[in-house]
C-alpha cells in the first residue's frame, strides 16, 4: 500500500515543499510574506483545480538558501544493501519526511554488494563511508540497516561528540530490549574521527552476525566506549518481508564461519583489518534524487585456513 505510494514521485515532491515551505516560514516570520514572495516572482496559480497544485509543483522547489537553515548539522546516512528492494523503497518512505523534520542537512548511500558471494556487512560500511568522505566532510556517519525503520521522531540521528552511539537499543523484534549486552548492530552514528580511530569496521567476517561482536571489541581498545539512545527513543520497526531474508539478518549473532570471534582475535587484528586494508572494486555509482547508488565487487569468501 505505502510501496505505491513512494512510486509515485508526486507524493514524495508533496512531502519535500512542504517541508521547504515550513522552513521558510520560520525564516521569514509568517505565511503571508512567504506567499507574496512566490506570487511576486511567479504567475498567480489557479488553487480550485486539485491537479494544478501538482503539476505546477516545481514552481515552489526553490532551495532555500544557505542562510536560511544556519544551524542544520550535516549527517550522512549509510545503507548496507543486497536485494533488497522492497526494504529500501519502504525506507526511503519513511526517512525523508523523518530526517527533514529533524532540520538536518544529509545525503543518503546505498552502498550494495554484487552477486550471490555471502554478505558481509562490516565491509560494505567500510566502503560506504570511504566513498562519502570523497563527496564531502560529513560530521556524522549514520551507519543504517535497510531493513529498519525509526519509530520515534526524537531519535534524534546525531552523533555523540565523544563515542560511538549505538542507535537500534529497542527493536520490536527483541521486545523492545537489547538482544544482549555488547549489542552493536542496527543503526549506529559514529563521527569520522570515531571511525578511523578504530580503524573501522572488520573486513573478514563473511556471513552476518560475528562483526558486532568484534566492532564492539574494536571500541573499546581504541579507546573509547559504546553509548546507547535510550530504549524508548530508540525505538525500531524490523521490516520484515519474507523467510528468504532471515538468513541475511545482520544482528543473528552467529557464530562466525571463518573466523573465531573473540576478544583475544580481535586485539590481535584490529589494527591491520579495517579501513588500513580495504579493498574493492567500484562498479557504479550512480546519484538518484533520494540517494545514491554505489554498487561494488568486495571479494568472495577467501578458502578457509
Ligand atoms: C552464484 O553465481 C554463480 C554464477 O555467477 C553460480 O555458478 C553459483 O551457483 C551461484 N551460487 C549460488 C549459491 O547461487
Ligand atoms: C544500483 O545500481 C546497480 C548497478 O547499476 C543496479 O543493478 C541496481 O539495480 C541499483 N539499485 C538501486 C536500488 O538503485
Ligand atoms: C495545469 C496548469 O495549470 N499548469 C500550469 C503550470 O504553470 C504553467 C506556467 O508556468 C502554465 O502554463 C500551466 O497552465
Amino acid at each position: 500500500m505505502s510501496l505505491s505510494r513512494v512510486e509515485n514521485p508526486c507524493f514524495l515532491l508533496f512531502l519535500f515543499v512542504f517541508q521547504a515551505i515550513f522552513i521558510l516560514i520560520l525564516y521569514r516570520g509568517g505565511p503571508s510574506n512567504v506567499f507574496r514572495g512566490f506570487l511576486d516572482s511567479h504567475q498567480i496559480l489557479d488553487y480550485s483545480k486539485t491537479h494544478d497544485v501538482y503539476t505546477n509543483l516545481s514552481l515552489f522547489t526553490q532551495a532555500p538558501s544557505e542562510e536560511a537553515m544556519p544551524y542544520c548539522s550535516v549527517q550522512s546516512p549509510i545503507f548496507a544493501y543486497r536485494n533488497q528492494e522492497k526494504y529500501l523503497h519502504h525506507l526511503l518512505y519513511y526517512i525523508h519526511p523523518f530526517l527533514q523534520r529533524q532540520q538536518l542537512s544529509y545525503s543518503i548511500y546505498l552502498i550494495q554488494q554484487v552477486g550471490n558471494g555471502t554478505f558481509n556487512r562490516a565491509k560494505l560500511l567500510n566502503v560506504g563511508v570511504r566513498e562519502a568522505l570523497k563527496d564531502e566532510d560529513w560530521d556524522c556517519l549514520l551507519l543504517h540497516d535497510v531493513d529498519l525503520v525509526p519509530e520515534n521522531d526524537y531519535n534524534l540521528y546525531v552523533c555523540d561528540e565523544y563515542y560511538p552511539k549505538h542507535m537500534a537499543s529497542a527493536m520490536d523484534k527483541f521486545q523492545y530490549t537489547l538482544p544482549y549486552k555488547s549489542f552493536f548492530g542496527g543503526v549506529s552514528a559514529l563521527t569520522p574521527e570515531h571511525y578511523m580511530k578504530m580503524n573501522g569496521f572488520p573486513n573478514t567476517y563473511w556471513g552476518s552476525g560475528g562483526e558486532n561482536d568484534d566492532i564492539a571489541t574494536r571500541i573499546q581498545l581504541a579507546g573509547m566506549k559504546i553509548v546507547r539512545t535510550s530504549p524508548h527513543l530508540g525505538r525500531y520497526k524490523v521490516m520484515d518481508y519474507n523467510e528468504e531474508t532471515e538468513t541475511q539478518e545482520p544482528w543473528r549473532r552467529y557464530s562466525s564461519f571463518f573466523r573465531p570471534t573473540s576478544r583475544h582475535n580481535t586485539i590481535k587484528t584490529w589494527k591491520d583489518d579495517g579501513m588500513n586494508s580495504l579493498e574493492f572494486k567500484l562498479l557504479s555509482r550512480t546519484e538518484h534524487p533520494l540517494y545514491t547508488n554505489i554498487t561494488v565487487d568486495i571479494g568472495y569468501v577467501p578458502p578457509f585456513s
